[in-house]
């Protein structure tokens, strides 16, 4: 099939889902065109049946806001058309649903190019809900030609804030397993932490809804038991505060801020517990990703993680901002090897056997498949 893929081209676990499910699609054979206004992170433009168009929004004295989501719609209708694509698939729904909507409305007399959209988390948990998005994003929902979210809870979420009463797909969020897998323990060589210390790690975009200075805090509560490093990796809003607090709880020589990471794969084997203490996640990426490293996650019990984590079997799901319970699991992964290696285990085991690209890759296509049979 001819695809068309636009998302985020940022950091930020929509974008990494787009590009990974492109380059997945890539691989089985798909032509897959990336209609974004940069180059997504994480993308291999040299790959035979990957083409990227990027997106220009042409400014003007009187455009106080450039109209990014026009010139979107204008250059998925120009690509969609020129290369014959057989759909759009936009992923989080503001306000890419929208320009794929005006873009199949540009085409309508000349050909049909259906879109689907894939819901992702803040689209509908924060940002969709915002009274000023609210219609127009509840609009883009109703007019894409297949709907789908990354966890049962996203669903669930979209169908009570939007009322929204077709079909929306379940199709989760997928891992790699033969790039994301565990580092061999004599190959685990740390170049950030101290020899032997134990390693946690925290991988996000840093934005509020993280809760990034949980991170430091537990560090801090570990630390007062046992020997540890903490790498954070990503960047965003809260890194500043997070190295602050760092420094104020005197944790700062045990903690390493290492910024935007694009092989993350390279990096989470060296952990040896991964944190993600978030006030919501619908979903959980860098926990998948970490478990299939065969990393244990310590996360909170909210949204989509409940979907991904089994607490007690292959990791552990504790209250938003209950630092003593994050800290005291974590202490136990630490100081328990056979609990580690118990827990890391199932965690692999959950990736390969429940989110593994050669599991849920299919059923995008099919998804694909239904689409464009109307
Ligand atoms: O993380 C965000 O702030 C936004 C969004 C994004 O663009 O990355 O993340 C959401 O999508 C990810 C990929 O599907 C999910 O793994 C995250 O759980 C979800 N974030 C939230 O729900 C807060």
């Amino acid at each position: 099939m001819k695809i068309g893929i636009t998302c985020y081209p940022t950091y930020g676990g929509s974008g990494i889902v787009a590009t990974e499910l492109g380059l997945e699609l890539a691989s089985r054979g798909h032509e897959v065109h990336f209609i974004t206004y940069d180059n997504p992170i994480r993308l291999d433009p040299s790959h035979p049946h990957i083409l990227y168009h990027e997106v220009e929004v042409p400014t003007y004295p009187l455009f106080h806001f450039p109209p990014y989501t026009l010139a979107l719609a204008s250059r998925m209708a120009e690509v969609a058309e020129r290369y014959s694509l057989d759909l759009l698939h936009v992923h989080y729904a503001i306000p890419h649903s929208i320009s794929a909507f005006l873009a199949r409305e540009i085409l309508a007399v000349r050909c049909r190019v259906p879109f689907i959209t894939t819901l992702h988390g803040t689209d509908i948990t924060f940002v969709g809900a915002e009274p000023s998005y609210f219609p127009i994003t509840k609009l883009g929902m109703e007019k894409s030609d297949g709907l789908t979210a990354v966890s049962e809870y996203l669903r669930n979420e979209t169908v009570r804030v939007f009322g929204i009463e077709r079909e929306i797909r379940v199709i989760r969020n997928f891992v790699n397993c033969e790039i994301y897998r565990p580092a061999r323990k004599d190959a685990r060589q740390n170049p950030y932490a101290p020899p032997g210390v134990k390693v946690l790690m925290h991988l996000s975009n840093f934005r509020p809804v993280k809760r990034v200075q949980d991170c430091i805090r537990i560090l801090a509560e570990v630390l007062r038991r046992t020997p540890a490093f903490l790498l954070m990796v990503g960047d965003g809003p809260e890194r500043g505060p997070a190295e602050q607090l760092a420094r104020e709880l005197g944790v700062d020589q045990h903690v390493a801020f290492l910024g935007k990471q694009n092989q993350v794969h390279r990096l989470i084997p060296l952990a040896d517990v991964m944190l993600l203490p978030s006030r919501l996640e619908s979903f959980g990426l860098a926990v998948l990703e970490g478990m299939a490293c065969g990393v244990p996650p310590v996360a909170t019990r909210v949204g989509g993680l409940t979907e991904l984590v089994t607490h007690g079997v292959d990791g552990f799901l504790e209250p938003v901002g209950d630092i003593e319970a994050q800290a005291a699991r974590v202490l136990e992964l630490l100081t328990d090897e056979e609990l580690h290696s118990r827990i890391a285990a199932a965690a692999r085991y959950t990736a390969l056997s429940r989110f593994c690209t050669s599991l849920v890759i299919p059923m995008y296509e099919e998804y694909y498949r239904q689409v464009c049979a109307g």
